[in-house]
C-alpha cells in the first residue's frame, strides 16, 4: 500500500520529466492531479485504509500531491519558454512575402443613406446644421410646447442622465430653438442630422439609438403646401418617382397642423405584408407647420413668420430601401450585414 504511493510518485515524476509540449502537460496533469487523476484518487482511498495506517499514509499522499505540484509547475513553466522560443524562431520575418492587404472598411449603411438624404436636400437649399446629442429637458421639451407633467412626454421614453435636467436628447426637434435662435429674424432652410436616444422597448422598429432628420424652414408666407411639395420631392428622389407618397393627419406638440408622412411599402408594392404590418404603407417622417409657440419661443415674430418642420427616421428608410427586416443590425456590429453595403 505504501510501496504503491512511492511507485505512483515515481512514475508520475518520470512522465512529468518526459512531457516536453503543453498538450503532453495538459494529459500528464489530467492522469495524475486532475479530479480523476491518480494522484487525487490515492488521496480519496485513505477512507478505505484499516484506521491505523490512515493518517500515515494521508501525510505521505498529501506530501507527493504538494510535490508533483509544484514539480509540475516548474515543468510548465520550463515548456512554456521553451514553445515561446520556437514560435518567435520560426515566426522570424520573411521580409520577401507579400504584405498583408488591409482590411478595407466601408460607410455605414445609416450614415449613407444620411449622405442620400443631405444631398437631397441641399439641391434643395437646406444646410446642415449641428447640434447636441446631450440636451437639456428645456430645450427638448419645454420650448417645443411640451410642458412638464404634459401626457405628450409620454411619446418620448427618455434617457436621465445624473445632473437634473439634463437628458440625451429623444428627437432633433430641439434642434429647432437651436437654429432658430441663432438665425432669428432672418429666412432659414436647414437640416438637423444626429443620433437620438429613447428608452424603448427594442424591436424590429425600434432600436434605443437611431438617427433623425430634422427638417425646417422659416419664412414669410411658407404653407402647408410647400411642406408637401417639398417632402413629395424628397420621396420621389429617394424612393423613385412612381412610389406613392401620402399624408397622414398626426399629432405634434410642436407643429399645427401636424402630419405623418407614409411611402407605398417597396417590399410588397402596397399589397401589405410583414414588413408594413399589412398596411400596404410605411411611416418615414413627422411633420407640420411649425407651431405659434414654438416660433416665438424661437424668437420669430408668427404674425409675420412661418414654417414646417419635418423629423425622419434614416434606419427606417434604409430598411425601406433595402428590404432590411430588422433595425437591430444596424448597431449589432455583424460584419456579414455590414459587408453588404
Ligand atoms: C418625432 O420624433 C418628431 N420630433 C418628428 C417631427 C419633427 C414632427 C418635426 C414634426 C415636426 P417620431 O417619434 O414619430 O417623431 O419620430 C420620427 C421618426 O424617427 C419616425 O418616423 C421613425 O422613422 C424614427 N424613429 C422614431 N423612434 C424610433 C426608434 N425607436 N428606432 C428607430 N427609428 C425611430
Amino acid at each position: 500500500m505504501f510501496e504503491d504511493l512511492e511507485r505512483l510518485y515515481q512514475a508520475a515524476s518520470a512522465a512529468l520529466a518526459e512531457s516536453k509540449d503543453s498538450a503532453a502537460l495538459e494529459a500528464w496533469e489530467s492522469a495524475y492531479l486532475g479530479r480523476k487523476g491518480a494522484v487525487t484518487l490515492a488521496l480519496r482511498a485513505v477512507g478505505n485504509l484499516p484506521k491505523a495506517d490512515r493518517a500515515a499514509y494521508g501525510k505521505r499522499a498529501n506530501e507527493i500531491r504538494d510535490a508533483l505540484e509544484q514539480a509540475y509547475a516548474q515543468q510548465a513553466e520550463l515548456v512554456r519558454a521553451h514553445e515561446l522560443a520556437r514560435q518567435l524562431e520560426s515566426g522570424a520575418i520573411d521580409v520577401t512575402l507579400p504584405g498583408l492587404r488591409p482590411l478595407q472598411g466601408g460607410i455605414h449603411p445609416a450614415t449613407r443613406t444620411l449622405r442620400e438624404i443631405a444631398e437631397i436636400w441641399r439641391e434643395m437649399g437646406f444646410q446642415i446644421f449641428r447640434t447636441r446629442e446631450v440636451e437639456d429637458d428645456q430645450t427638448n421639451f419645454e420650448l417645443l410646447n411640451i410642458p412638464e407633467h404634459h401626457p405628450a412626454r409620454d411619446m418620448w421614453d427618455t434617457f436621465h442622465t445624473t445632473r437634473p435636467g439634463v437628458i440625451l436628447r429623444t428627437h432633433t426637434s430641439p434642434g429647432q430653438i437651436h437654429a432658430m435662435r441663432r438665425y432669428a429674424p432672418k429666412p432659414i432652410r436647414v437640416i438637423l442630422p444626429g443620433m437620438c436616444f429613447r428608452y424603448e422597448q427594442i424591436s424590429a422598429r425600434k432600436e434605443i439609438q437611431f438617427n433623425q432628420v430634422e427638417g425646417l424652414a422659416i419664412g414669410e408666407n411658407i404653407r402647408l403646401s410647400d411642406l408637401k411639395g417639398t417632402i413629395t420631392a424628397f420621396a420621389r428622389r429617394m424612393f423613385g418617382a412612381d412610389r406613392r407618397v401620402r399624408f397622414r393627419g398626426s399629432y405634434f406638440p410642436f407643429t399645427e397642423p401636424s402630419m405623418e408622412v407614409d411611402v407605398e411599402c417597396i417590399l410588397c408594392g402596397g399589397k401589405g405584408c410583414s414588413v408594413c404590418s399589412g398596411t400596404g404603407w410605411l411611416e418615414i417622417a413627422g411633420c407640420g407647420m411649425v407651431h405659434p409657440t414654438v416660433l416665438r419661443n424661437g424668437g420669430y415674430d408668427p404674425s409675420r413668420f412661418s414654417g414646417f418642420a419635418f423629423g425622419m427616421g434614416p434606419e427606417r428608410i434604409t430598411m425601406l430601401k433595402y428590404g432590411i427586416t430588422d433595425i437591430r443590425y444596424f448597431w449589432a456590429n455583424d460584419v456579414r450585414f455590414l459587408n453588404q453595403f
